[in-house]
């Protein structure tokens, strides 16, 4: 069992952003993960300021909860909402629709830059993630052209389809796999600290476990919960 389940039974939660342009299917994404035989609904509206969803992932170490904020592509909510977007954020996917080069240039050009402007960057994972993998024949962003990107930015990619499932909950459970082994890493390094500071309290009934978030809420959904 990972550290992060033995402390008190319940799984760390992290907060997970989608980004990208409207239309790229971010909240197709979400709806496939947390819906996985639900059909694609292609009458979806455009998302209005933010949507939230929880889902539990697994990871190498353990279950984690990721609360994924969906937010809105369109300018008007973007502008406005993205600090309370990116306030305690553990990783980013970043969306782009293989059939609209527009969609990708966007990630240069809008994202990436909102991304530094509003969020520490080195706190966070990140995902490329071309969604509509389905559209082949409409394809305008070729795979090497996201590439250059991921090697750009320093991430990883993966293409998807919220309408066959290829590839969703793999994006997530990558982009958490990172977010938790972070954690995990900055953790040890804490307690090894304060390990040397009670030095000869080992096994004296202290806690004997590692609080991975300040998880005070304690379920998804509870704003506490991810500090957000
Ligand atoms: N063929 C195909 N269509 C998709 C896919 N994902 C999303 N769509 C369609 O693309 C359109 C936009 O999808 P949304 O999920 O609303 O896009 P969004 O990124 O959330 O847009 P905003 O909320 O405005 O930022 C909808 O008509 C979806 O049905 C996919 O993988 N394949
Ligand atoms: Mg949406």
């Amino acid at each position: 069992m990972s550290r992060a389940t033995s402390a008190g039974g319940k799984p760390p939660l992290y907060k997970i952003v989608m980004l990208g342009d409207s239309g790229v299917g971010k909240t197709s994404l979400v709806a496939r993960l947390t819906n996985p035989e639900r059909p694609l609904n292609h009458d979806i509206s455009a998302t209005m300021g933010i949507e939230f969803d929880t889902q539990m992932l697994d990871t190498e170490h353990g279950k984690v909860k990721a609360q994924i904020w969906d937010t809105a592509g369109q300018e008007r909510f973007a502008r406005v909402l993205l600090p309370t977007y990116f306030r305690k954020a553990k990783g980013v996917i970043l969306v782009y629709d293989i059939t609209n080069a527009k969609s990708f240039e966007s990630l240069s050009e809008r994202w990436m830059a909102q991304l530094n402007d509003h969020a520490s960057s080195d706190d966070l994972a990140k995902l490329l993630v071309g969604n509509k993998s389905d559209l082949e024949a409409s394809r305008e962003v070729t795979k090497e052209k996201a590439e250059q990107f991921c090697q750009e930015y320093g991430m990883d990619m993966l293409e998807t389809s919220a309408k066959s499932g290829q590839n969703v909950l793999q994006s997530f459970e990558k982009l958490i796999g990172i977010v938790h082994n972070r954690a995990l890493a900055a953790n040890k390094s804490k307690t090894g600290i304060q390990g040397m500071q009670q030095s000869g309290n080992a096994g004296s009934g202290g806690p004997s476990t590692v609080k991975l978030e300040d998880n005070k809420g304690g379920e998804a959904g509870g704003a506490d919960a991810c500090g957000c």
